[in-house]
């Protein structure tokens, strides 16, 4: 396998200015013609033109419509090649036959349920015909289909719909054409029985859009949610954004099989179906949550991804790590902030940090890769939005707006790069940026320490921070970052104090401002190490430091227990209130990790207990806030801070804690189940998620008591549910212990939902991802149960993926764990690599583990590795976990 590097990244020799397609859909073959007209970047250049393509059959080629014959041209398993076109442009036409039908890799074009659909991103075109397949090649589209009418009868296209009409021998056809130049990796096209639920948008200056959402015709009732989160999303980015949605039609399709989430092809977006169908007795609030971020996601690619695209694929954060920052911000607005933020800086601290560690560590743009795929990542993606966030954090609302602004002004309908987006930013706000462009270049998670000092002579407080970033594949020395801490100081009342200067270098900065008192700043780190002095402090203040955690960073301050227990009471940032008590749980739970290990007897510190008390029955807090603020860290997150990583203690002290504060806090968590009930009607509303969250997570707690009268509680609950978010939650909390009630719930609840995939799959996740002692065998049996099935994403996710996020079964001393997933693995990668390769990835941290887990896991890389036939994404994986 080839790695390819971005520093080799070279201007294409030709563009592509028209593409006319043609598709002849089948049974056995699918036919498909293209016509493009070509022209080269340097006028007069012969330079060979060099297609992609994989698994296609070549019909016939022209050039000038005159037909080539071998020798006029190069053909390979994965290049097509005119050694010497004509100069000057061309016309070049090609036929090819491809089988969607038995394209399981789900890439191209393929069938799911019967009908046929397209993904295309990252390199899926190359599968479909013979192209330039890289984003740099923009070029205007029509899209001819023909296909059997009974089997097809909607046929689909991006843009709009110019022609249609009926064939002989009961067929019909569509010609839909773009008006909007886009790269081949937002091709779509979709044929097949499908019903719409359609509704009009009205843009602000007045245009009618029609939107329409496709699904097998039984789910078109559970469409109702994802309409409303497309229309909050389009009003939404012509309010905070100023964009407009560009075309009077706007589709989405909901397809059972896909390996992502969701993919926003031009006015074709195409939805894992999980994504978009949802009704309460189905989809639980956090269903309901995703489909809206999704909806918004995708939506959203129509400004930042599709009028602006990417120069080349390590460019790709240019794209999702900025429309991850716009979702996140469509859903804050339309919930909760604070909690949104909870959510979104848990999943980075779950699940970047790890990667930012670890053998697949790269920056927010890939130096290289061997396959793009892989590169879809939670650092691309996640820590992308962060330094998006950071723009945001340093120049305003108003200061992002301006430089949002000037980067469509200056990019609409261009391929660009990150430094694009940079430039737009800083040329807009005449902002001085240091060397903030690190952070699309260096690798792994700052550590940035801080101390603090209180000079009561003077008056002043001052913070002294350092800041390393640690080595990572590739990358041993970094430099230092460009790090915004957002700062307010505390008096001992528990307000914030009103900030009058700070000191730095020399350099004093007033905040002596006529309108309103600044509580907060943001100090600008850039240096190895440097202090700041607050001046006119007159008591000693206690620091909230990073609020609304300001930059992806680890933290280590120096603030002692009983700060942080004030600040989880106080901090006017509601997100560092949650901050303060995740920090006190991390070091309760490290410290009775050791202890565990030393076989000493495991005790709960009074105040921690006392502090959540306080949180659950603050009346004033937002319930949603107070559910995550008495939820502690995940075992994965406590895994990750250790030397060596440990998961039978993690475990055992997690699961020790929970049961703890269950038993101390039984009425408190009873009365919290009593009064929050739902009511009879399901509501999608930021109040009814809060109550539902809360009443879930004390029954939770609860549920790790061994106690009859709990056992009937949790039973009442799932019974009298009207809805999926408390069903499901108390079948999970009956399912915390084994025994007859357990298997008798999980049967019913299967029985129940059978006919419903998506329910089903939650069932996979739920048995998937237990605790309980030697798992490993239960997930064995269900490989076979009648409703798994290898081939579709969703279940593999489910039943695999949720087991490799159990720690103590993956992570089994015996290796079973191990074993299972390395045969899984195998197996997968024959029908769908890309696929193989996510689950693959549960090894990649296989060094951070005791010797004897080590050697278990480190054998099972290397029998994958052996294999015949492995695909270049697996063993991309495979090979720099080993590496
Ligand atoms: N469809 C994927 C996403 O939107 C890749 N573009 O993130
Ligand atoms: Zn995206």
């Amino acid at each position: 396998p080839k790695e390819i590097f971005l520093k080799d990244y070279k201007s294409p020799d030709y563009y592509f200015d028209t593409v006319d397609l043609k598709f002849s859909l089948g049974e056995e073959k699918t036919i498909v013609a293209s016509k493009i007209t070509v022209f080269p970047r340097v006028e007069g250049s012969s330079s060979p033109l060099d297609l992609n393509g994989v698994d296609l059959k070549l019909i016939l080629i022209k050039v000038n419509g005159k037909e080539l014959k071998e020798g006029d041209y190069y053909l390979d398993s994965r290049h097509l090649t005119l050694p010497s076109p004509p100069s000057g442009k061309f016309t070049l036409e090609i036929v090819n036959e491809i089988q969607p039908q038995k394209n399981t890799s789900l890439e191209g074009l393929y069938k799911s349920s019967g009908n046929f659909c397209t993904q295309c991103e990252a390199e899926g075109f190359r599968k479909i015909t013979f192209y330039q397949d890289r984003p740099d090649i923009m070029a205007k589209y029509t899209c001819h289909i023909e296909a059997d009418k009974s089997l097809y009868p909607v046929l689909l296209s991006n843009g709009n719909l110019i022609e249609q009409g009926d064939l002989e021998g009961g067929k019909h056809y569509a010609v839909w054409e773009d008006p909007f130049k886009k790269p081949c990796y937002l091709f779509a096209l979709v044929a097949g029985q499908l019903e719409s639920r359609d509704d009009i948008f009205v843009t602000r200056s007045g245009r009618q859009v029609s939107l329409r959402i496709w699904t097998l015709a039984q789910d078109v009732p559970k469409t109702a949610h994802a309409m409303y989160s497309l229309k909050a999303a389009m009003k939404w980015d012509e309010d905070v954004f100023g964009l407009e949605y560009d075309l009077d039609l706007f589709n989405i399709v909901a397809v059972p099989d896909f390996n992502m989430g969701a993919m926003e092809n031009k006015s074709l977006n195409i939805f894992n179906s999980r994504l978009v169908l949802a009704s309460p007795e189905t989809a639980s609030d956090a269903d309901y949550a995703a489909i809206l971020g999704v909806i918004g996601h995708e939506y959203f690619h129509n400004w930042t991804g599709n009028r602006v695209t990417c120069r080349d694929w390590f460019q790709l954060s240019l794209k999702e790590g900025l429309t991850v920052f716009r979702d996140q911000e469509f859903s804050s607005d339309m919930g909760s902030r604070t909690v949104k933020r909870i959510a979104d800086v848990s999943r980075l601290r779950n699940y970047q940090f790890p990667q930012d560690a670890g053998p697949m560590a790269h920056p927010v743009r890939p130096h290289s890769y061997i396959k793009m795929d892989n590169f879809y990542t939670v650092t691309v993606y996640q820590k992308g939005a962060e330094v998006v966030r950071m723009y945001k954090t340093l120049l305003g609302t108003q200061g992002f707006r301006k430089g949002m602004n000037l980067y469509f002004k200056r990019h609409d309908r261009q391929a660009v790069t990150c430094e694009d987006f940079f430039a737009a930013m800083r040329d807009a706000n005449d902002a001085e940026f240091a060397n903030f462009l690190h952070w699309y270049s260096q690798a792994g998670t700052p550590v940035v320490k801080v101390t603090s000092s209180y000079n009561a002579n003077a008056h002043t407080f001052s913070l002294k921070f350092s800041q390393e970033v640690p080595p990572t594949p590739g990358q041993p020395v970094k430099e230092p970052m460009f790090i915004p801490v957002a700062v307010g100081l505390l008096d001992s009342s528990g307000k914030d104090m009103h900030l009058s200067s700070v000191y730095h270098y020399g350099t004093l900065q007033s905040f002596v401002s006529n309108s309103q008192p600044v509580l907060s700043t943001v100090l600008r780190l850039t240096k190895k190490e440097e202090e700041f002095v607050f001046c006119d402090i007159f008591e000693r203040p206690i620091p909230s430091l990073l609020r609304g955690y300001s930059a992806p960073i680890r933290l280590e301050s120096d603030l002692s227990d009983s700060d942080l227990f004030f600040l989880l009471a106080h901090d006017s940032d509601e997100f560092n209130r949650w901050e303060a008590g995740q920090l006190l749980a991390r070091k309760l739970m490290l410290s009775l990790v050791a202890d565990f290990q030393q076989n000493k007897p495991l005790a709960l510190n009074p105040k921690f207990v006392q502090g959540l008390r306080s949180i659950l029955s603050d009346r004033s807090l937002d319930k949603e806030f107070i559910a995550k603020a008495i939820t502690l860290p995940a075992e994965g997150e406590i895994m990750d801070m250790m030397e060596v990583a440990d998961p039978d203690a993690v475990h055992a002290v997690r699961t020790f804690i929970r049961k703890e504060l269950a038993s101390q806090l039984k009425s408190e968590f009873l009365s919290t189940v009593q009064n929050n009930r739902s009511s009879k009607e399901y509501v999608f509303d930021h109040l009814n998620m809060a109550r539902r969250a809360l009443k879930n997570v004390a029954l939770a707690y609860l549920a790790s008591l061994e106690d009859p009268e709990i056992t009937e509680l949790a039973l009442h609950e799932y019974n009298t549910a009207t809805n999926m978010t408390d069903q499901f939650a108390a079948l999970a909390a009956i399912a915390q212990k084994p025994g007859k009630t357990r298997d008798d719930v999980l049967a019913d609840f299967c029985s129940k939902w059978q006919h419903d995939y998506l329910v089903v799959n939650k069932w996979f996740a739920l048995q998937a991802m237990s605790d309980i002692p030697g798992n490993v065998e239960n997930v064995h049996n269900l490989l076979n149960h009648p409703a798994f099935d290898l081939r579709n994403p969703n279940k593999v996710y489910s039943l695999i993926g949720g087991f490799c996020g159990s720690p103590v079964n993956f992570h089994a001393k015996d290796g079973s764990g191990y074993k299972f997933l390395g045969e899984i693995v195998l197996q997968l990668d024959k029908l769908n690599p890309r696929v193989a390769s996510r689950m693959v990835s549960a090894f990649s941290r296989w060094r951070r583990f005791d010797e004897s887990r080590q050697k278990l896991a480190k054998a099972q890389l290397e029998m994958i590795m052996s294999a015949n036939g492995l695909s270049e994404n697996v063993f991309e994986i495979a090979s720099k976990s080993l590496a």
